[in-house]
């Protein structure tokens, strides 16, 4: 349902494609990379704002999956039972594994995990705007399960064949992961809906609550979009904002059928014409608030998160010199 094809091109052609080094500059070699749909790696040349782009992303995105570990981290002790438990934390464990992979990634560009940590540590980085609303109930868990991570999985399969390399190749792996985890979360909410009628008000509020967020989590409307148009032109994104947000309604709203619960827009209906949904305006003045700062959680989630690293310290610091005993114990042996 959230595939949109992860057929990935083939690499030696696009850079047989581009121009020998003695024919032309490193820019026309990566632009013809770039317009044959091929991959950069990280020792290829490539444009400092193209470099910049990235990184600016693939760390927000690292951060959003760090910081994203706190919201359902939260009903990890009040599970309602030990496969629910067991399964929630496996998929928080996920998150932290994919926010490692990515700022990996990052790292191939040049940038340290350090520089990035301090970025969000200091609220100069962002990270994605729906980690600052609070889970109230056992519902939300689910919740962020159907629909957070569906659209997640409908903004990152597209990434899957973003043109630099180690980005794409991490959100495969990263993808695959994300569609257990909004699987895991519909059929949470499967169950609460079978059960009595106060389980089904607890989904129902939670969809309530959820909605709205969910669909600014895409990010500004495509017009308002700063980073889109040079990054589509680069193989970065590869489909809108407001492109995406459509699919994501047009693949929910059946879901919600199936489920039982009503999506909370009165505008919300099918358009024969387009042949997509219609929906309601979405309320940007909260989401740039709560971009900016001021949202319902912003200021925990930073606490927690810089408690959490400073709490770390000593296992950092453990690990390094053990490291660095090992590596003298390996250096007396060589000498
Ligand atoms: N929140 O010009 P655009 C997940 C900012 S992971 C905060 O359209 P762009 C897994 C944007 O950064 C969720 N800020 O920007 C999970 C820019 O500001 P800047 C994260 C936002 O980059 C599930 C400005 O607005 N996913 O959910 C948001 O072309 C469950 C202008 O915007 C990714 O990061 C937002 N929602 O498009 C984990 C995917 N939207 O940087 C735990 C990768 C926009 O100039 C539990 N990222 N902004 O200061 C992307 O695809 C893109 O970066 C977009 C934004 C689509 C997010």
């Amino acid at each position: 349902m959230y595939t949109q094809a992860l057929d990935l091109p083939d690499n030696a052609a696009a850079k047989a494609a581009a121009p020998a080094s003695h024919e032309a500059g490193p820019m026309a070699r990566f632009e013809a990379c770039i317009d044959a749909d091929g991959r950069i790696e990280p020792q290829d040349w490539m444009p400092e704002a193209y470099r910049k782009t990235l990184v600016r992303q693939i760390s927000q995105h690292a951060h959003s999956e760090i910081i994203g570990m706190q919201p359902e981290g939260n009903w990890i002790s009040r599970a309602p039972s030990l496969k629910r438990k067991a399964i929630l934390i496996a998929k928080v464990q996920d998150e932290g594994g994919h926010g490692l992979y990515l700022y990996s990634a990052a790292e191939t560009l040049g940038t340290s995990r350090d520089q990035m940590l301090d970025g969000l540590h200091t609220g100069r980085a962002k990270y994605s705007s729906i980690f600052n609303y609070p889970t109230l109930n056992w519902a939300d868990v689910g919740v962020i399960g159907w629909l957070v991570d569906g659209a997640a999985i409908m903004n990152q399969i597209p990434l899957c064949r973003c043109s630099y390399g180690p980005y794409a190749r991490a959100m495969i792996r990263i993808c695959k992961e994300e569609s257990f985890h909004q699987r895991q979360g519909y059929e949470a909410l499967l169950t609460m809906m079978q059960g009595t009628p106060a389980q089904r008000a607890l989904v129902q509020d939670a969809v309530n609550r959820w909605w709205w967020p969910v669909l600014a989590m895409f990010g500004p409307p495509d017009a308002d979009s700063l980073h889109s148009g040079q990054s589509m032109r680069w193989g970065i994104k590869r489909i809108s904002n407001d492109d995406l947000r459509q699919r994501f309604v047009d693949a929910t709203v059946p879901q919600a059928k199936v489920l039982g619960v009503s999506l909370p827009d009165p505008d919300l209906t099918w358009n024969e014409e387009r042949q997509h949904h219609d929906y309601g305006a979405i309320d940007w003045d909260e989401f740039w608030s709560t971009v900016n700062g001021n949202g319902p959680c912003n200021r925990e989630r930073l606490a927690t998160r810089v408690k959490a690293h400073n709490d770390g310290q000593w296992v950092r610091d453990a690990a390094l010199a053990h490291a660095e005993k090992q590596q003298r114990r390996a250096m007396k042996e060589a000498a």
